[in-house]
């Protein structure tokens, strides 16, 4: 009288364990977000981390998606000052820029954010072109380079 009880169990068990990592693996974001948003859509920003430490950008390709409402969020890891200088990959966008970093903006746009040690800066974006753009931490000595890809 107990087996199929049992058996029962069992199963649901198995089913239990074999949805609870599928479940927990799912992206914040359904990848068949519209390109097109609102600018008050946040819960459609997709979020993107760049950490510096040890003098290097991780990772050091960084993707991102065309027509899609971006934060990019720099992490200094380090003691030291960084700098994120994307050169002309912002010229003409409008960027938003927040956290306790020191950004910099001249005549066609974003030219450079400066995070303290142990800092962080959020950048919200919606990028057009699609490209390979390297960007750079310009302090003296620091020969940090890595690459935003816009896909
Ligand atoms: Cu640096």
């Amino acid at each position: 009288m107990l087996r199929p009880t049992l058996l029962i169990t069992g199963l649901l068990l198995c089913a239990g364990l074999a949805w609870a990592p599928q479940a927990s693996a799912e992206p914040p974001l359904p990848a068949d977000s519209p390109p097109v948003l609102s600018p008050n859509d946040v819960a459609s920003e997709e979020e993107v981390i760049v950490r510096m430490q040890g003098r290097k950008f991780i990772p050091s390709t960084v993707r991102i998606h065309a027509n899609q409402k971006t934060k990019l969020v720099l992490q200094n890891q380090d003691v030291e000052l960084h700098a994120f200088v994307p050169g002309t990959l912002f010229d003409g966008i409008s960027l938003n820029v927040v956290g306790n970093g020191a950004p910099e903006f001249g005549e066609l746009g974003f030219r450079k954010v400066i995070i303290p040690g142990e800092g962080v800066a959020e950048l919200r974006f919606i990028l057009r072109q699609p490209g390979r753009y390297p960007f750079i931490c310009d302090m003296p000595g620091h020969e940090m380079r890595a690459t935003i890809v816009v896909e």
